[in-house]
């Protein structure tokens, strides 16, 4: 089937489902110059991000790992929501229910105007403390000098003396149980859900496409490779999503 009757069939969807649900992962930020993590770009000096996005690599070495996150904020800082975040905002804003699940950490959804925003793996701009004495910072509140005075890429303090984490969810972490409530309640209750630009490994996340499928939904795939999800998906459009979403909303 082409791209335009895919298209065509998955806009017949949207315009007759009360509820819709999409998933994003990396992919539809690529667009916007923020690396994957399995593309290209997608490592850092010579780290893949399951080296650095854990607790072992936190305690081991704080210093790296917010030298990782400041490095990536520098990249997503500089960087602009694409199409294909800005139709889904769109999307949010004309249909009856949508959620939007991400497990982007980058927050441009948001700044596309997405407001119904499920964050599964947390957001980097938001630090929190190790102890948990609740303190959680935005990264306008961490001062730069924000550690011993005049060291180069401080690790922040608490101010019960604890680090400061970035406040994401790293690999062998729970993710918070009222945002994967939230996430396995849109899969279950919607007519249509789209997996935009995630490569379908990292759970408990990937395997939020099968609950839909199970629960009766289309489950469309929209990504310029194939995945562990293809065989599942009963919509499949091989293509970049800041391209192709700006097609099909133009079908709506
Ligand atoms: C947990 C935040 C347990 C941090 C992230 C079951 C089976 C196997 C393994 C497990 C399992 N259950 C749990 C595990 C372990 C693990 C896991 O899934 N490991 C994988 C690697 C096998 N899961 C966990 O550890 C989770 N926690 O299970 O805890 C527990 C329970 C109770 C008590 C204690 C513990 C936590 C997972 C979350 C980790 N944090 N991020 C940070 O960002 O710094 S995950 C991170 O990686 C992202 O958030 C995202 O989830 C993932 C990357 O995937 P994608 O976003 O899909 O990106 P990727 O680069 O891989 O792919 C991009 C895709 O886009 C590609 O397909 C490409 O083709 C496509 N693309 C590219 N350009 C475009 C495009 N598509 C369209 N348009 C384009 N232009
Ligand atoms: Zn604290």
């Amino acid at each position: 089937m082409t791209d335009s009757a895919t298209l065509d069939r998955l806009a017949e969807r949207l315009r007759s489902a009360h509820a819709v649900t999409v998933m994003t992962g990396a992919g539809i930020s690529a667009e916007s110059g923020v690396p994957t993590f399995r593309g290209t770009g997608g490592l850092w000096r010579s780290y893949s991000a399951t080296d650095l996005a854990t607790p072992e690599a936190f305690v081991r070495d704080p210093r790296l790992v917010w030298q990782w996150y400041r490095w990536r904020r520098g990249i997503i800082g500089g960087a602009e929501p694409n199409p294909g975040h800005l139709v889904l905002a769109r999307l949010e804003a004309r249909m009856p229910a949508f959620t939007l699940i991400t497990q982007n950490v980058d927050g441009l959804h948001q700044r596309a105007g997405s407001t119904h925003v499920v964050e599964l793996h947390g957001n980097i701009w938001r630090a929190r403390c190790v102890r948990g004495c609740g303190v959680v910072r935005d990264a306008a509140g961490e001062a730069p000098g924000d550690g011993p005075a005049g060291e180069q890429d401080p690790v922040p303090v608490c101010s019960c003396g604890a680090l400061m984490r970035p406040d994401v969810v790293w690999f062998g972490e729970a993710l918070d149980q009222s945002r994967i409530d939230l996430a396995v309640q849109a899969a279950k209750g919607c007519q249509v859900f789209m997996a935009i630009g995630t490569s379908a490994l990292v759970y408990p996340a990937a395997g939020l496409p099968l609950v839909a499928a199970n629960a009766g939904a289309v489950v469309v795939e929209i990504n310029v490779d194939s995945t562990p999800l293809t065989p599942h998906a009963g919509l499949v459009l091989k293509a970049k999503a800041a391209e192709v979403l700006p097609a099909l909303e133009s079908r709506l």
